[in-house]
């Protein structure tokens, strides 16, 4: 079994999505993320230690080695792909409750705004951190995430802006969300983003990258 685990965990490090993938070059021809973890179902290998011993370390591992300049978007986004693929495997066992996630998280990228690269990494990355994630998409305005907080009690959320003109909608959202309900955690990112303006506009945390994105919300449920 851990050997299988650890199989999983190494392709989803290096972006090892299947068998017909060519990257990453040195492992042409090989099984990836996405046979290895069908393999490790048929075998009756608990999903919760697929999820947590695989996933969550082959995506932490390469999440690091983003926030160290190790590696880059490119790899990361290899990384995620064969997460989100080894991730349909699993999806039927969170849906009969077979495994847990460790909460709901709300995300998108504030109104006025369509940049959607590095809202999705941070989406991919805390999925494979083992959460729920809902993704409300681009140019998502203060109402669409009232309505998501009331939809979704108990959950955090997630905002990425890109633009110098757009940050400023982060604000509302943020007062509009802690009025639906104060204890709601709201965290912010994205390139223009800084810890001096989230802590102007009331907001959680500020995290430059996903791997402290992922950080943030770990710690939340420690
Ligand atoms: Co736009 N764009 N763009 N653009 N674009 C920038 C952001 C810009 C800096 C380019 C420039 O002028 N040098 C500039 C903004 C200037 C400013 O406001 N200071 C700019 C502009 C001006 C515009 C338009 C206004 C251009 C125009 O039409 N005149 C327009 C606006 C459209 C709109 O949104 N309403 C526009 C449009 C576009 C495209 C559609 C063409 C395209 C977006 C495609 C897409 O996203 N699907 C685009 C792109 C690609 C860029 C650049 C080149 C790259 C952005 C990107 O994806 N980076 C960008 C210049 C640049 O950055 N070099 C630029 C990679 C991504 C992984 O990084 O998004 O920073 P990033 O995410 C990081 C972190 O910030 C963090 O994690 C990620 C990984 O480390 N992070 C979070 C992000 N969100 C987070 C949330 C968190 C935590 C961390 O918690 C919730």
């Amino acid at each position: 079994m851990s050997e299988l685990i650890e199989k999983i965990a190494f392709c989803i490090e290096f972006g090892k999505i299947n068998l017909a993938s060519p990257y990453p070059p040195n492992m042409k021809g090989q099984v990836g993320a996405d046979e290895l973890t069908k393999q490790a179902i048929d075998e009756g290998i608990d999903p919760d230690a697929i999820l947590n011993k695989a996933m969550v370390v082959g995506m932490d591992k390469v999440g690091q080695k983003f926030s160290e300049n190790k590696v880059f978007v490119p790899q990361m986004l290899m990384s995620a792909k064969a997460m989100s693929t080894a991730m349909e495997h699993i999806k039927p066992f969170f849906q009969s409750g077979a495994v847990q996630r460790k909460g709901k998280f709300v995300l998108g990228t504030v109104a006025g705004d369509l940049h959607d690269i590095g809202k999705n990494l941070v989406g991919m990355m805390v999925e494979g951190a083992g959460w729920e994630v809902i993704d409300l998409g681009v140019d998502v305005t203060a109402e669409n995430f009232v309505a998501a907080v009331k939809e979704n009690p108990g959950c955090v959320i997630g905002l990425s802006a890109l633009l110098t003109t757009t940050m400023v909608n982060m604000e509302t959202i943020v007062s509009e969300v802690k009025n639906v309900n104060n204890g709601t955690k709201v965290l912010v990112g994205g390139a223009p983003v800084s810890e001096d303006f989230c802590n102007r506009i009331g907001a959680d945390h500020y995290s430059s990258d996903p791997q402290g994105a992922v950080k943030f919300l770990n710690d939340l449920v420690a």
